[in-house]
């Protein structure tokens, strides 16, 4: 007989955008957890690139998925997802590439994964002082916006990105329904799922407020973009979103 445990076949999915001094720890604390690694590289420049690259040779449970140029953290994790299923795993815990999730917490979410397999395993964040107090409370508007639109304080909160997907659950809606291929991401599957009836298990965790020094991507695109009129960067995104990572993302290693 099989126990839950055993039933549960998890991989980590970690999105990667230039953070070369964190993601070597974050990768190394979640393969010593056991975990295979699936890391999608989503058009880091030549340093975390090659971070990246040496990281793939030195573990072996890690699994190096490249995008061909940035498209953001949801195109990053969907990515992710999409091989992370298609590798025949059933749950992917989705963490930060920066170290702001605490990776001790790993054997509570795959606990409560394996005591629920069919809910999203969510965190829900303890900041300590390093949040600014203005984002601090500029996160609860967001939270009443998602209460708002789920008519229900289900989702106690939608931004921490380190929770853990059943995967067929997730990526049948990532495959059905256009969903933000950015930061909006992790906000707006959470309440797609809840629409669509999906139970929310809750860990507290401490989170570590990073801030980057480059809030955004950098405008230059680092490839070529289409040329094909009349289609926007965010549909040509989102088209990509849908079609990858059989299409636009090279696995680097297996
Ligand atoms: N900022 C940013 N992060 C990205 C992108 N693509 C993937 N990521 C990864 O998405 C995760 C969240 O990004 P982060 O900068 O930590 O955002 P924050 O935690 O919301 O402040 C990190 O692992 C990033 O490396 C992108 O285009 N922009
Ligand atoms: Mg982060």
């Amino acid at each position: 007989m099989t126990t839950p445990e055993q039933a549960l076949r998890p991989c980590a999915v970690v999105p990667v955008f230039d953070h070369a001094a964190a993601v070597g720890d974050v990768i190394r604390g979640l393969t010593d957890a056991g975990l295979a690694c699936i890391v999608v590289d989503d058009g880091s420049g030549t340093d975390c690139a090659r971070v990246l690259d040496a990281l793939a040779v030195s573990r072996p449970r890690m699994t190096l998925v490249r995008r061909p140029c940035n498209g953001g953290k949801g195109a990053a994790v969907s990515d992710g997802l999409h091989a992370a299923l298609a590798a025949g795993f059933t749950h992917a815990l989705q963490v930060d590439a920066d170290g702001q999730h605490d990776l001790t917490d790993i054997p509570r979410f795959l606990a409560e994964a394996a005591a629920h397999p069919d809910a999203v395993i969510c965190g829900r964040p303890d900041f300590d002082a390093s949040i600014p107090r203005v984002r601090f409370y500029l996160r609860y508007l967001t939270h009443v916006l998602v209460w708002l639109n789920t008519l229900s304080f289900d989702i106690e909160d939608s931004m921490c990105g380190y929770r853990i997907y059943p995967l067929a659950r997730m990526v049948e809606l990532l495959d059905t329904e256009a969903v933000g291929s950015r930061m909006d991401f992790d906000i707006e599957v959470l309440v797609r799922l809840h629409w669509r009836g999906a139970r929310l298990r809750w860990i507290r965790t401490r989170v570590r407020w990073i801030c980057r020094r480059k809030a955004w991507p950098n405008p230059i695109p680092r490839c070529a973009p289409s040329t094909r009129p009349g289609i926007s960067a965010t549909t040509r995104s989102r088209l990509s979103i849908t079609t990858t990572p059989r299409l636009g993302s090279s696995v680097v290693n297996g």
